[in-house]
C-alpha cells in the first residue's frame, strides 16, 4: 500500500502525441495527472521539428489519432503529407477539444525521477528544482527527440549561424544570399535541402551515407478521396493494424525473386509513381533475402542515375547499403536538387569532416566557407531521451547504468527494477519501425487498461520480472539480428552515436505479432509482471 498521499496519481513526461493521449486516458479513469513538457505547446516531434520542408512521410489520414471517431471525422488534413505547421495545429486542436491544457505544465524539463519503494511513489524533479510525487510515472519522451549534435573539431569556434532541424527558430531562417552547409542526409536533410537550395545563394551538402529517397508526390487532398476514407475509417484502420508496419501498404507477393524482372519492375514503377513509403512492403522478403532486396535497391539506384545529370554525383547519391537497412526517406525534388547550379555534394564517407573552422567546413584539407551551418545530424534515437533523465529505480539503480550495454525492457513497456514506470513506444517495442501514432495508441491503451486493472484489483505496484525481461530482450535481439537491417550502420542499432552500444532498439517482429503478445500478457493477468 502506498504510504502517503502523492501530489498526483500519475506524472507523464512529454506532451507529444503519446503524452497527450496518455493524459486523456488516465484522466478518463479518474486519475489526477500532471504532464511536464519542455516546449511551449503540445505536439512533441511536430512542435520541435520546424525546419524548412518538414512534413510527415506517412499519409496523414492514417498518421493521426483513431481513438475518437468524432475527431477523425471532423478534422480535415489539407495535404497528403501535411507540413509541420499543420501537424502542430492538429495537436493544438486535440488539446482544445479534450481540454488537455490545464493539466500540462509547459517550459518545464524533467531532469530526474526517483522511486521510493517504501512509499510506493515516484518523485519527479523538474529543471526549476520543483519536486512532485506520483504513484505512476509514464515516459512519453519520444523516440526521435534527444538531439544529436555531432562531435566535430572546431564546431564551437564557427563564426556563422548554426542550426539543428529539431531546434529550428520559430521565426524561420533567412537564407537569401547566403552560403549554406548542410551536414547530414537523413530525412531532415532530405526534406530541407531542396527548400534551402531555392532560397540560398549556395548549398554544400556533406554526405556521409547516401540514403534511398522515394518521391513524396505530395498534393492537396481531394474531397472525394477524403470522403471515401472517412466513410471507411474503422475498416481501413483495422486493416492497417494487420500489416507489419501498422500502415496499410499492399503487399505484391511473398518474394521479389518469385516473379519476373519485368513484373517486379512494373510493380516498383507503380509504387514510385504512387510515392511515399509503400514500396517497402512490395515483397515480403526484403529483410530476409539479400538478392530480393537488391532488386529494389537497383531500381532506386537506376532512378537516381536517370534523374541526376552529372553521373559522378549520381553515383555518390546511389546508396551502397541495402534497401531499408536505414530508414527509407521520402522527399520532394531531392535528387532533382542536385541538378541545380547552386548545389554541391561533398562525399565524406571515407574522410569524414576534418574540422569546422570559424569560416566554414574543412574536408580533406579544403575549407568551404559558409555563412550558415545546418547540422541535420539526427537524434540519439529511442533511448536518448530516457537516458538524459536521471531515472532511479529500486535501491537507487540508475537506468543509465542498467542500460549501459543496451536497453533492457519487457515489451518496451516496463523495466525490471523500475516499478510503476511505463515507457510509451520504448525500446523493445515496434515504435520507429511502424506508423508511430497507432503504435502510441496501442501502448497508451495497454497502460490505461493495466492501471484500471490495478485499481479494480486493489493493487499498488507493478514491476516487470527480470526473467520475462531477459527473455524479451533476447527475442528482440534475435529478431533484429536476423533482419538485413543488421548489415549496415544505422540509428536503429545506435550506430550514429559515438560510444552507444550496437544493439537493435525497436522490436522488428512486426506490429501484429507484437500487439498479439501484449494482448496475451494482459489477458493472462499481466504475465511477466509482478503485481501486488
Ligand atoms: P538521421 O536519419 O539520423 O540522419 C542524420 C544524418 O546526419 C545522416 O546522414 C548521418 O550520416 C549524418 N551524420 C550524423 N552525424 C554525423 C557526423 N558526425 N558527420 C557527418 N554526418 C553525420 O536523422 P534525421 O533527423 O534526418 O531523421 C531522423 C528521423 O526523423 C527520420 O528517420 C524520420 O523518422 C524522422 P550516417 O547515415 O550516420 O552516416
Amino acid at each position: 500500500m502506498a504510504q502517503r498521499t502523492p501530489d498526483y496519481d500519475a506524472v507523464v513526461v512529454g506532451a507529444g502525441f503519446a503524452g497527450m493521449y496518455m493524459l486523456y486516458r488516465l484522466r478518463e479513469l479518474g486519475l489526477s495527472v500532471r504532464v511536464f513538457e519542455t516546449g511551449t505547446s503540445v505536439g512533441g516531434t511536430w512542435y520541435w521539428n520546424r525546419y524548412p520542408g518538414a512534413r510527415v512521410d506517412t499519409e496523414t489520414m492514417f498518421y493521426s489519432y483513431q481513438f475518437s471517431e468524432a475527431l477523425q471525422q471532423e478534422w480535415d488534413w489539407p495535404e497528403r503529407y501535411p507540413a509541420q505547421a499543420d501537424l502542430a495545429a492538429y495537436a493544438r486542436h486535440v488539446a482544445d477539444r479534450f481540454e488537455l491544457w490545464p493539466d500540462i505544465q509547459f517550459e518545464t524539463r524533467v531532469d530526474a525521477a526517483r522511486w521510493d519503494d517504501a512509499a510506493g511513489l515516484w518523485t519527479v524533479e523538474t529543471d526549476d528544482g520543483t519536486q512532485v510525487t506520483a504513484r505512476f510515472c509514464v515516459m512519453a519522451t519520444g523516440c526521435l527527440s534527444a538531439v544529436n549534435y555531432p562531435e566535430i573539431d572546431g564546431l564551437e569556434d564557427y563564426a556563422g549561424e548554426t542550426y539543428h532541424p529539431a531546434h529550428w527558430p520559430a521565426d524561420g531562417v533567412d537564407f537569401a544570399g547566403k552560403r549554406v552547409a548542410v551536414i547530414g542526409t537523413g530525412s531532415s536533410g532530405v526534406q530541407s535541402i531542396p527548400v534551402i537550395a531555392e532560397a540560398a545563394a549556395h548549398v554544400t551538402v556533406f554526405q556521409r551515407t547516401a540514403n534511398y529517397v522515394m518521391p513524396a508526390h505530395n498534393r492537396p487532398m481531394a474531397a472525394d478521396e477524403v470522403a471515401e476514407i472517412k466513410a471507411n475509417y474503422p475498416a481501413l484502420r483495422a486493416k492497417a493494424k494487420q500489416s507489419f508496419s501498422g500502415n496499410y501498404f499492399p503487399v505484391a507477393g511473398p518474394s521479389a525473386l518469385a516473379v519476373s524482372e519485368e513484373e517486379r519492375n512494373r510493380e516498383y514503377e507503380k509504387r514510385w509513381a504512387m510515392g511515399g513509403l509503400a514500396i517497402m512492403a512490395t515483397y515480403a522478403d526484403f529483410q530476409t533475402s539479400e538478392a530480393a532486396n537488391e532488386t529494389a535497391s537497383d531500381f532506386i539506384r537506376n532512378k537516381i542515375r536517370t534523374i541526376v545529370k552529372d553521373p559522378d554525383v549520381a553515383e555518390l547519391l546511389a546508396p551502397k547499403q541495402l534497401f531499408l537497412c536505414k530508414r527509407l526517406c521520402v522527399g520532394t525534388d531531392y535528387y532533382e536538387t542536385y541538378n541545380r547550379d547552386n548545389v554541391t555534394l561533398v562525399d565524406i564517407s571515407e574522410t569524414g569532416i576534418d574540422r569546422v573552422t570559424p569560416e566554414g567546413v574543412c574536408v580533406a584539407g579544403h575549407t568551404e566557407p559558409v555563412d550558415v551551418l545546418v547540422l541535420a545530424t539526427g537524434f540519439d534515437a529511442v533511448t536518448g531521451a530516457l537516458k538524459r533523465i536521471d531515472i532511479r529505480g529500486v535501491d537507487g539503480l540508475a537506468l543509465r547504468e542498467k542500460w549501459a550495454d543496451g536497453p533492457r525492457t519487457y515489451l518496451g513497456l516496463g523495466i525490471a527494477g523500475f516499478p510503476n514506470l511505463f515507457t510509451i513506444t520504448g525500446p523493445g517495442s515496434p515504435s520507429v519501425l511502424t506508423n508511430m501514432i497507432p503504435s502510441i495508441e496501442q501502448h497508451v491503451e495497454w497502460i490505461a487498461d493495466c492501471v484500471r486493472h490495478m485499481r479494480d484489483a486493489g493493487l499498488d505496484r507493478i514491476e516487470a520480472e527480470r526473467d520475462a525481461e531477459t527473455d524479451w530482450v533476447a527475442h528482440v535481439n534475435d529478431i533484429g539480428d536476423q533482419t538485413l537491417r543488421a548489415t549496415c550502420q544505422s540509428w536503429y542499432f545506435g550506430s550514429n552515436i559515438p560510444g552507444k552500444p550496437r544493439v537493435i532498439l525497436p522490436y522488428a517482429g512486426g506490429f501484429p505479432a507484437y500487439t498479439e503478445k501484449c494482448d496475451e500478457v494482459a489477458a493472462a493477468g499481466y504475465t511477466g509482471f509482478a503485481l501486488r
